[in-house]
């Protein structure tokens, strides 16, 4: 087994998975908590992607952006000239987004639930591939309705370095490395919070090849 540097204080020993890391108040890692039933997950994403490709969307500001993204649920969040917002359909094939799938949404209410955020059923998922090289900038997330409903990200493939600051862009910020299967919960006073990835290393992932994907559910509409 490979030593997790970046895991729990235990001296370097990787527990038995998942187990828990809490970040800041609303924020919490569940580390590895969706190695079990990852086999079902990669099928899904494969459907998913196979409808809906990645692409490289661009910002209001007319810059594309590095990351590709597709979506899948009843609204997927879209970036264009005019501006960032959640429409129902792909404007690459205006088509509907490709349904939720069933273990998409089972995990991201069971992994709220463990966190304390109790009947979350999110509509939207954004899946962000990111290529060696590749990094997403501080940012928060509010284009959402209910901002009392958290945020569930799923992290697979390449480690990346994820950036945890605070309620304004110069707060310090806490650096956690993610690996495949970490989930994350944000809600609370954790919800507005700048967040970022720093540029994601060379690597080759024995699942998911030279690449880190991201699943991001939201409850959005
Ligand atoms: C902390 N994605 O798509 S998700 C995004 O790994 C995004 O692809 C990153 O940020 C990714 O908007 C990180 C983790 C995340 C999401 C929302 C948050 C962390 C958050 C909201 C508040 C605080
Ligand atoms: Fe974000």
């Amino acid at each position: 087994m490979t030593l997790d540097l970046f895991g729990p204080p235990e001296a370097g020993i990787d527990p038995t998975p998942p187990w828990r890391e809490d970040i800041a108040p609303g924020a919490v890692l569940l580390r590895r908590h969706a190695l079990a039933g990852m086999d079902e997950l990669l099928a899904a994403l494969a459907a998913v992607a196979a409808a809906a490709p990645f692409r490289c969307m661009v910002t209001p500001g007319g810059l594309a952006m590095s990351v590709g993204m597709t979506n899948c649920g009843a609204l997927g969040w879209v970036s264009d000239c005019h501006g960032y917002r959640y429409a129902p359909c792909d404007p690459d094939s205006g088509r509907p987004w490709p349904a939720m799938p069933p273990a998409f949404a089972r995990l991201a209410a069971e992994a709220a639930a463990a966190a304390g955020f109790a009947g979350f059923a999110a509509d939207a998922c954004l899946i962000n591939s990111y290529a060696p090289g590749t990094r997403l900038s501080l940012h928060q997330d509010k284009n959402e309705r209910d901002l009392r409903q958290p945020i569930v990200t799923v992290s697979l493939g390449l480690p990346a370095t994820f950036l945890f600051g605070g309620p304004r862009r110069e707060d310090r910020t806490t650096r956690h490395l993610l690996t495949h299967g970490d989930v994350a919960v944000w809600g609370g006073p954790a919800r507005l919070h700048f967040h970022g990835v720093l540029p994601v290393r060379e690597g080759d992932h024995p699942v998911l090849g030279p690449r880190r994907v991201s699943l991001t559910f939201r409850k959005a509409g």
